[in-house]
């Protein structure tokens, strides 16, 4: 019987930083698993190190439900970012070993197609509403059929979302970036940025919208009324979705959509969110919520209660997540969109292959496993460089969400 023989992580910051795991079987095949989570990544690579490596090596690569219910309650200590991502990355290279030896690409273990692509939504920005529609005209120009607006709020000087090179990239900045907000001032200026992309561009495609966490489940039921006209696909984390009741009250003050989920790790997360059907589309991800097998048992959840899936899929989700991500993204049946931003240029040496763009639709690799290799002499081109997420202060000086 195949066993596994080793376990190594790699961080390394090809364009940015990234934790891979990388496992061997005695048979000789590989399988990788993305570790990494944002501004915290050492805490996960030691968590695999230290932790989970020693467990991994003598066991058999093919029981992968047997495997995450062995770390999930062999830790004793439940949930967490940091767990699930390392919970996530053990479980998505035993998926990689398991579509290698069978030959198939992992999506078809998963119950095969369900659509024939996976629309994604990318990221236009502005430093104001006039730099955002050229942006929007640029992403529509370049095919795609969904897109996400943000604009920085003039009052404050900006807001999350805006990129300032070719790619979106929050933790830029050695020790956190502190940048002001307002509340009112964005609850005055975002709505007229979207109108504004309606009105130029009409409703031939899906606008979305990221509220980053900022406002108060009050504010966001205003802000949802507010924009009820532009007809969002969604807004996004409306508010802090820690307290899963808190979207009751959104829910029954607008018709604007709803998705939340990015930085929430496990089912118990989202199910009052989903059982409740608080929100529209649940955006936990393969890298932050235990791997294929638990956002798998996530999306069936929501599958029951017609919540759609909406993957988190920014810079810091490695092209092996991505690639995951669109096996199941095409298998399952409730899927929504996923977020698709790229990676820079940097990360592509390292990381090779993955899913196809077209037509602003995502394909996945139709090779054996994952279909993403790891080029670990390329990666010791890029050493790790310790990048942090910004804070948010309110203009009285106060910590906010950021
Ligand atoms: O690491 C944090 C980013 O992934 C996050 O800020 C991006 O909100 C985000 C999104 O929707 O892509
Ligand atoms: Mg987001």
């Amino acid at each position: 019987m195949s066993r596994i023989e080793r376990a190594e992580v790699f961080v390394a910051s090809p364009g940015r930083t990234f934790v891979t795991l990388r496992i061997t079987t005695s048979d000789g095949v590989v399988g990788l698993g993305d570790a990494t989570l944002n501004g915290r990544e050492l805490a996960v690579a030691s968590y695999l190190r230290d932790h989970l490596v020693p467990l991994l090596v003598g066991k058999d690569p093919a029981r992968i439900e047997d495997m995450w219910q062995y770390l999930y309650k062999g830790a004793y200590w439940r949930r967490g970012p940091v767990t699930m991502t390392a919970i996530a990355a053990v479980d998505t290279a035993l998926w990689d070993i398991k579509g290698k030896v069978a030959g198939l690409p992992v999506y078809q273990l998963l119950g095969g197609r369900s659509r024939d692509g996976v629309l994604v939504y990318s990221h236009a920005s502005g430093r104001d509403t006039a730099e955002l529609l050229d942006d929007v005209e640029r992403f529509l120009a370049l095919g795609y059929r969904a897109v996400r607006a943000q604009a920085a709020v003039p009052e404050v000087g900006g807001t999350y979302g805006i990129r300032k090179g070719t790619l979106y990239e929050p933790a830029a900045t050695a020790l956190p970036d502190e940048q002001p907000w307002d509340t009112e001032a964005y609850l005055n200026f975002a709505p007229t940025y979207l109108e504004a992309v309606r009105e130029r561009f009409g409703f031939g495609f899906h606008l979305l919208h990221d509220v980053h966490h900022r406002l108060t489940p009050l504010e966001a039921a205003r802000f949802g009324k507010a924009v009820e006209p532009c007809r969002l696909f969604w807004m996004e984390d409306p508010t802090p979705a820690e307290n899963q009741e808190a979207f009751r009250l959104i829910r029954q003050h607008t018709t604007t959509p709803i998705a939340t989920g990015e930085v929430l790790n496990s089912i118990w997360d989202v199910q009052t969110l989903i059982t409740e059907q608080l929100i529209d589309y649940v955006r936990t991800t393969v890298v932050h919520a235990g791997g294929v097998t638990h956002l798998r048992r996530i999306f069936d959840l929501a599958a029951l209660y017609g919540v759609r899936t909406g993957s988190h899929g920014a810079t810091d989700l490695s092209p092996v997540s991505m690639a995951a991500a669109v096996h199941l993204d095409v298998a399952v049946p409730n899927f929504g969109i996923q977020e698709y931003m790229g990676h820079a240029e940097e990360t592509l040496e390292v990381f090779r292959g993955g899913p196809t763009l077209a037509d602003g639709m995502l394909h996945p690799s139709e090779v054996p496993g994952l279909g993403v290799e790891y080029d670990e002499k390329a990666a010791e081109r890029f050493p790790y460089q310790a990048r942090y997420l910004p804070v948010a202060r309110r203009l009285d000086g106060s910590v906010h969400d950021w």
